[in-house]
């Protein structure tokens, strides 16, 4: 067929791309539509796909360059790694990813469960909605998808051979640079900064050798420690919420990595939904967030105490004390990590809007030096992060500056 070859699609080609691809679906041919769904992520380019019988689908698709930038190609395999992962993700956390109906290594393309019945939280937050049981589902995300990737159970021989199959030097690249160097020396010339914190982010990051110390050990930890399948890029643009559930999509990140990458991004991207709740005044929403902050901690902690006690028998992991250094590990590089992401988010190439949007300078100037300041604190200080509440005390101590 035309599909032997790779191309980027168009709209137009995405029925006769469905049909020959989503065949475990009855589809009424002539009643099909392609929608393209309103918020998008900054690499892929993504369809939706219904009937008037009711069947739908995402079709996702890897462009050769990504959305947010002409110059920057990483490889298209991308497409593969991301719905290996969510199939890897299903089998340890059941019904909290998209499933796959197909992958396809020629297009770089997949069929993905349609979740247009949720929002993407990103858009969710800037709309200041409330989400009771974010904190307790996304911790049973992470406890599921972590723990059990992670050498205190999985299989070690298993976990080497998902690590040699699922990783993308190109991503890793991406993070490496975005994350943990140019937020502080913009050595490529492509950060966002905005100029009326101009002066403010050279002095906060570019020139605090204290923190390019504490930063470079974060990204020394990131490369190396392989310590569990992460999603990589779990920000509030990954997740589909709705009020009784949410679902992790987009895990194209995932490297076997720190499990503190993970719950850092979760806790950062909560603080970015809390700078424009503060900006326009919207105390019920941003009094939700600081208690997700703590819950997403404290219900981590308690989780991991109860699933390590039954689910872990590898001997070594078994050995006392080798439970509280584990955590105290991870809650160490959470609290590093969360650092990392405030800041690349602020300051760095891809700025979130949250932020972004804030339309009064003064506003956004101040929600910027929370995220600066409270990273600062974060990474300088990582191992004095111990529960939920040393978290919100940083972020109200950093509003008050
Ligand atoms: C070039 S891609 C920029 C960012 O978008 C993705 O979602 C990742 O967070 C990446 O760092
Ligand atoms: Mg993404």
């Amino acid at each position: 067929s035309r599909f032997d070859t790779y191309f980027q699609m168009e709209e137009k080609d995405i029925v006769e791309y469905t049909l020959l691809k989503a065949t475990s679906i009855d589809w009424d041919k002539d009643s099909m539509k392609v929608i393209i769904p309103k918020e998008h992520g900054n690499l892929n380019y993504v369809y939706r796909v219904t009937d008037d019988k009711g069947h739908s689908i995402y079709i996702k698709q890897a462009g050769t360059e990504t959305r947010i930038s002409k110059d920057m190609k990483p490889s298209r395999d991308r497409n593969r790694l991301e719905s290996e992962i969510l199939m890897l993700q299903e089998r340890f956390a059941s019904g909290m990813v998209p499933y796959i109906y197909f992958y396809d290594t020629v297009m770089c393309a997949c069929g993905m469960e349609d979740c247009s019945d949720f929002s993407v939280m990103r858009q969710a937050m800037l709309e200041h909605k409330i989400y009771p049981h974010f904190a307790e589902k996304i911790t049973d995300f992470l406890i599921e998808t972590l723990l059990k990737s992670s050498d205190v159970v999985i299989d070690h021989k298993e976990k080497k051979v998902i690590g040699g199959k699922l990783v993308s030097p190109d991503l890793c690249d991406i993070t490496e640079k975005l994350v943990f160097m140019e937020p502080y020396n913009d050595l490529n010339h492509r950060n966002n900064v905005f100029l009326p914190n101009a002066d403010f982010v050279k002095k906060e990051l570019y020139e605090d050798k204290a923190l390019h110390f504490e930063v470079a050990k974060l990204k020394f930890n990131f490369m190396t420690n392989a310590q569990a399948l992460i999603h990589g890029d779990l920000h509030t643009g990954s997740i589909f919420i709705k009020e009784d559930g949410l679902k992790v999509f987009d895990p194209e990140f995932g490297i076997l990595g720190p499990c503190g990458y993970d719950i850092g991004n979760v806790i950062a991207n909560l603080i970015f939904a809390y700078d424009n709740g503060i900006a326009y005044g919207k105390k019920e929403f941003t009094d939700w967030i600081l208690k997700s902050v703590e819950e997403v901690i404290d219900l981590f902690i308690e989780k991991y105490n109860k699933f390590y006690d039954e689910w872990v028998s590898e001997p070594m992991a078994m050995v006392e004390g080798f439970k509280e250094y584990y955590l105290d590990g991870i809650l160490r590089d959470t609290a590093g990590f969360t650092g990392t992401e405030l800041h690349r988010r602020t300051v760095g190439m891809a700025n979130v809007t949250d932020v972004t949007t804030i339309e009064d300078e003064k506003k956004r100037l101040v929600a910027e030096r929370i995220n600066i300041l409270a990273g600062k604190e974060f990474i300088l200080k990582a191992d004095s992060f111990k529960c939920g509440k040393d978290y919100v005390d940083t972020i109200l101590k950093c509003k008050a500056l």
